[in-house]
């Protein structure tokens, strides 16, 4: 029956080599290397992401180009070094008056030239204050919160805490209006739906037309918190429930291009926005959130799926990041990469779709200012002076440090990662900053409750 309804809709939209491709770009916060079946992961249940991969890429070794929320987003969409545009160290803080500057070019504002319909649905977290925001960042639509789901006013716990500067109650908004808040636990178990559901409306409300829509889960970041059925499905443990509903969530979406009939003229490309947070896996990976830059720092559980376009069932060890993104949709699109921007991502558009022969535009890869890697070399700077050198080829799980075996190649690898600390440090731009900065609410007046704003006033979750 579904191919039925496919194939008619198909012969009634727009002829499909008329327009670009849609773009479903689904980033997931704090999702480990190791934590979904085609990396390996055997107790999450993850059937979506596992035909994902069946139909469509498995990228080895791609990477986000920071280790923490804020600034790998700020990477992604400008495709551009977070440190570049002032981005990097801190995340952005509610009321904050820091967040990515205006002027820098993102990948929505790329592809709005280009007629596309943009939509951003989950977590933003590029700055809160409305020149910030992404309406003013090339986006039509925004459904979801402004920042982390752990900045408001609970502890670790989900027990509220009195004065807890400055996290004052956590809005879900629309555009740059608040329409709702997470109050608690229940709310919180539901922000993976709330936002499959918002992602999949813009879909379909836009099949006819190219669209991108982004889709920045607020899973599995913590608070975790999983509804009762879904708890216990997932056997017990909340970690694995949030993994599960993070898959089921591409399940949804990648069901309904198809069932839309859009499926072949949709690139869909999943991963996650640093190494996994405690109780995530990285699969055979050292490392995971925030710390040093080994590989399961920055390494991603990655897919990309475009049926008739990218071939079913293949994988690729070619390296290429968050960075890329930008410049390989650009080129995906036929629009220009940003003029008078400098991009550091470079076009991975080969690679990212499979293309016979591709090879990643990488010799060398940096890990921010404090990793690089060059083939199977891969130098981590531990503190000012201490460096270690690995052989990936031989140590995926960088155990044994050759950095006194090999004092040359150390001393050739610090070179070339000073001198793109130095680089960077020369042509900077300025973050945007407005002075008076405010919280987008103060307390939660007369917002509903996300659950009663869902329509779902008695649900309940397990904390
Ligand atoms: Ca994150």
């Amino acid at each position: 029956m579904v191919a039925g309804v496919c194939s008619l809709l198909l012969l009634a939209s727009t002829p499909l080599d008329a327009r670009p491709p849609n773009i479903v770009l689904i980033f997931i916060d704090d999702m480990g290397y190791g934590d979904i079946g085609p990396f390996g992961n055997t107790v999450n249940d993850t059937p979506s992401l596992d035909r994902m991969a069946q139909e469509g890429l498995v990228l080895r070794q791609f990477y986000v180009s920071n280790t923490a929320c804020t600034p790998s987003r700020a990477a992604l969409m400008t495709g551009t070094y977070a440190h570049r545009i002032g981005m990097d160290g801190q995340v952005c803080f509610p009321g904050e008056g820091r967040g990515l500057n205006p002027d820098e070019i993102t990948i929505a504002e790329v592809l709005r030239e280009q007629g596309f319909a943009t939509g951003c649905f989950g977590k933003w977290h590029l700055g809160d204050q409305p020149p910030f925001m992404p309406l003013a960042q090339g986006f039509d639509v925004f459904y979801g919160i402004p920042y982390s789901n752990d900045m408001w006013p609970r502890n670790k716990r989900g027990n509220p805490v009195a004065d807890y500067a400055p996290y004052t109650p956590l809005p879900v908004m629309h555009g740059d209006m608040p329409v709702a808040y997470v109050s608690d636990a229940a709310d919180q178990s539901l922000l993976c739906e709330f936002v499959t559901d918002q992602a999949i409306a813009f879909i379909t409300e836009h099949r006819d037309q190219p669209f991108f829509a982004y889709v920045p889960h607020v899973y599995v970041h913590f608070p975790r918190y999983a509804r009762p059925d879904i708890f216990e499905k997932a056997g017990g443990d909340v970690n694995r429930s949030n993994v599960e509903e993070v898959d089921a969530s591409v399940g949804r979406i990648l069901d309904t291009l198809r069932e839309l009939g859009i499926a072949e003229n949709t690139l869909v490309i999943f991963t996650s926005d640093n190494g996994g947070a405690s109780g995530m896996s990285m699969g055979p990976l050292r490392g995971g959130k925030g710390g040093p830059k080994y590989e399961g720092h920055m390494r991603e559980p990655t897919l990309t799926w475009w049926p008739g376009t990218i071939p079913a069932g293949v994988e690729s060890d070619e390296i290429a990041t968050t960075i890329d993104i930008l410049p390989s949709l650009a080129k995906l699109v036929g629009a220009e990469v940003p003029g008078g921007h400098m991009v550091d991502g470079s076009d991975a558009l080969d690679v990212l779709l499979a293309r016979p022969g591709a090879a990643s535009p990488h010799d060398i890869l940096y890990y921010e200012t404090d990793g690089i890697r060059r083939g199977k070399w891969k130098l981590v700077k531990v503190s000012k002076k201490k460096f270690e050198l690995y052989n990936l080829a031989a140590d995926i799980g960088e155990r044994h440090d050759l950095a006194a075996q090999y004092p040359d190649m150390v001393d050739e690898l610090v070179a070339l990662l000073n001198a793109h600390a130095e680089s960077i440090a020369a042509n900077t731009r300025p973050v945007g900053y407005v002075e008076e900065a405010k919280p987008i609410i103060h307390d939660s007046g007369d917002l509903l409750r996300l659950r009663e704003y869902m329509g779902r006033p008695d649900i309940r979750a397990v904390k």
